[in-house]
């Protein structure tokens, strides 16, 4: 099944200690990036057609959203082969190109690694379908509720609810059993349990170390280690509780991280690690990312983008309002506990948030491009590695799609189903879609403003956002003012001032409702930032911030000033004379 790859395509690449901290990673989600072949999904050869774009950017790093053979049910999240390209996105020729390519432009490569479960269609769990097989162990597979009918409602074995809607455990006819997934009934979750599963994982890790890539984004990293398959007690009016409070950092989650890294050499090869943590708290996080602990270099956290669900719903479509404190509270208690030990990963948006400008900003033609930028100072201004998801550093706003039939994620689709199911109106569920659902991150990128953006000669997946006419990279990059210049300067000052990465962080006027304000420090240079973060103009007191006199501006949304008039999103970084 696995082709072999030529070696002629690994590329030695210098990878000196830490050098992740001064990186910004850019992160490409394969089926929306460029299609080359007309078939409207991205791929390979498409982004390798758009190399230099990367380079004009700036950035260190590429994360690889998943290109691995995949019957494409999670969009690459449910992967059937680790150790090849599925023929959507391209070969393994192709990626090797892609992996030699990045490297001769100075830009390293990430893979993204999901190994929490696999697709029902790899062969490991075709496999352990058969309850007599070796492979039966390698998933959890549980027999009905005794009592009940094997497959009829209730007899699953625990009150679980997937992450993507129902039972997450799904009943298999042919062996009689039920097997545990916490997301898709089509993504069985491995059993890390077992030591042959995690030698597998850390055989194929290293396979593609060899190969030549850099590091790996651990998709959903610390569900691995469950807890106890015990029944929860449903919040009133629910039959199910949410599967992570029974499966999110288990008794074993630290072992594992730090067994793999040993195996795979991670920290020995300085490779980039970043684990994605549903549920990870300041403790976990702290622990994972220690140095003394061998486990990640860093986690991505959900606290901050969890602060607009409603704290008694049962999902994220069960929406609150966002404040801007208890935004600045979330961050700085994370940069305040990670300061001296471990490293923070810097993100708004990804492939399964909203776009960060309509979320955080304010998406109307006359704040958009204002905010987009001011956001992105506040994110780089803070101490981790930044990561920008595709289009961020455009501006791309959320799709606001106005009817179900346009969505194609699979929890957007599951979650309309159960919602409507359970007697929720139709408007109220197609708002929460519009603020909350995956595929408004995954509209197709905006290159230019020909048809479908530039983005393919066929019909695209997913349609792309009717604003592509103004919002694009080629309008951007002509215009030394757009957001894309924003970043690609904010990516200059992190690898020109080592302040921005290794300086100790402060939040200023914890408690304005508008102002984000900070400074960084190390030795004695010091940078303070202050932002506008409303559509209304605001006077940053004078006695909350250092002294500007003689302060040289860095970076400014609106020009340089030392006034403490901010106009809405408006911001400006100093360093102090
Ligand atoms: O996401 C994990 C995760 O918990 C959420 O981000 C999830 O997508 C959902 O929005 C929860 O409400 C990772 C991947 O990033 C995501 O694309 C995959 O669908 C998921 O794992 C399963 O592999």
């Amino acid at each position: 099944m696995t082709s072999e790859p030529t070696q002629s395509a690994v590329v030695t690449v210098d990878r000196p200690t830490d050098w992740w901290k001064s990186a910004v990673v850019y992160q490409i989600y394969p089926p929306s990036f460029a299609d080359s072949n007309g078939d409207g999904l991205g791929d390979i050869p498409g982004m390798l057609s758009h190399l230099d774009y990367l380079v004009q950017l700036g950035v260190d790093v590429v994360w690889l959203s998943p290109v691995y053979v995949s019957p494409m049910d999670d969009n690459g999240y449910d992967i059937a082969n680790y150790q090849d390209v599925d023929p959507i996105f391209g070969t393994l020729e192709d990626l090797e190109r892609l992996i030699a390519d990045v490297h001769e432009r100075g830009i390293k490569i990430v893979m993204d690694l999901v190994v929490n479960h696999t697709s029902d269609e790899h062969a490991w769990f075709v496999e352990s379908r058969d309850p007599a097989s070796p492979k039966r162990d390698w998933y959890w597979w549980r027999p009905p509720r005794p009592g009940f009918q094997p497959g009829s409602e209730g007899a699953e074995p625990t009150n679980w609810e997937a992450a993507f809607s129902g039972s997450a455990w799904e009943f298999d006819e042919r062996s009689g059993g039920y097997y545990l997934h916490l997301f898709s009934r089509k993504q069985p979750d491995l059993n890390w349990e077992n030591p042959q599963v995690r030698r597998a994982i850390y055989d194929m890790m290293n396979w593609w170390v060899d190969r030549g890539v850099d590091g790996f984004r651990m998709d959903v990293i610390n569900l691995i280690s469950k807890h106890e398959l015990v029944d929860g007690v449903p919040a009133p009016g629910r039959t199910r509780v949410p599967c992570f409070l029974f499966t999110a950092n288990g008794p074993r989650l630290d072992e594992f991280l730090a067994e793999m890294n040993a195996a795979v050499g991670l920290d020995a090869r300085n490779l980039l690690t970043v684990g994605e943590m549903p549920g990870s708290t300041i403790e976990t996080a702290r622990r994972a990312t220690d140095p003394a602990n061998h486990e990640l270099n860093m986690v991505f956290t959900f606290e901050h983008v969890s602060l607009d669900m409603h704290p008694e719903g049962s999902s994220k479509f069960d929406l609150a309002p966002l404040t801007l404190p208890a935004l600045k509270k979330n961050l700085n208690e994370w940069q305040l506990a990670l300061a001296d030990v471990g490293w923070n990963s810097l993100y708004w948006d990804n492939h399964d948030q909203p776009r960060a400008v309509s979320r955080f900003g304010d998406d109307r033609p006359e704040h958009r491009a204002n905010s987009a930028k001011t956001l992105a100072t506040i994110q780089h201004m803070h101490k981790g590695t930044p990561y920008i998801y595709q289009g961020e550093e455009l501006g791309m706003t959320n799709t606001y799609f106005s009817s179900i039939e346009h969505y194609r994620d699979i929890e957007s689709l599951n979650y309309h189903a159960t919602a409507l199911s359970i007697g929720m109106e139709v408007e109220a569920v197609l708002h929460s879609l519009s603020v909350k659902s995956r595929d408004n991150a995954r509209t197709p990128m905006q290159w230019d403003d020909t048809s479908h953006a530039g983005f393919t000669d066929g019909i695209p997946w997913l349609p792309v956002n009717p604003n592509y006419v103004t919002i694009n990279a080629a309008a951007e990059i002509e215009d030394q003012n757009s957001v894309f210049h924003h970043f690609r300067k904010l990516i200059e000052l992190r690898h020109d001032h080592s302040v921005i990465v290794h300086g100790r962080f402060e939040l200023l006027l914890p408690d304005h409702e508008q102002i984000w304000a900070l400074t960084r420090t190390l030795d004695d240079q010091v940078l303070v930032m202050i932002a506008n973060c409303s559509s209304e103009p605001v006077r940053v007191p004078s006695d909350a911030i250092p002294d500007l006199t003689g302060a040289q501006v860095l970076l400014a949304t609106h020009g340089e000033s030392l006034s403490l008039e901010l106009e809405p999103w408006e911001s400006r970084i100093y360093v102090l004379g």
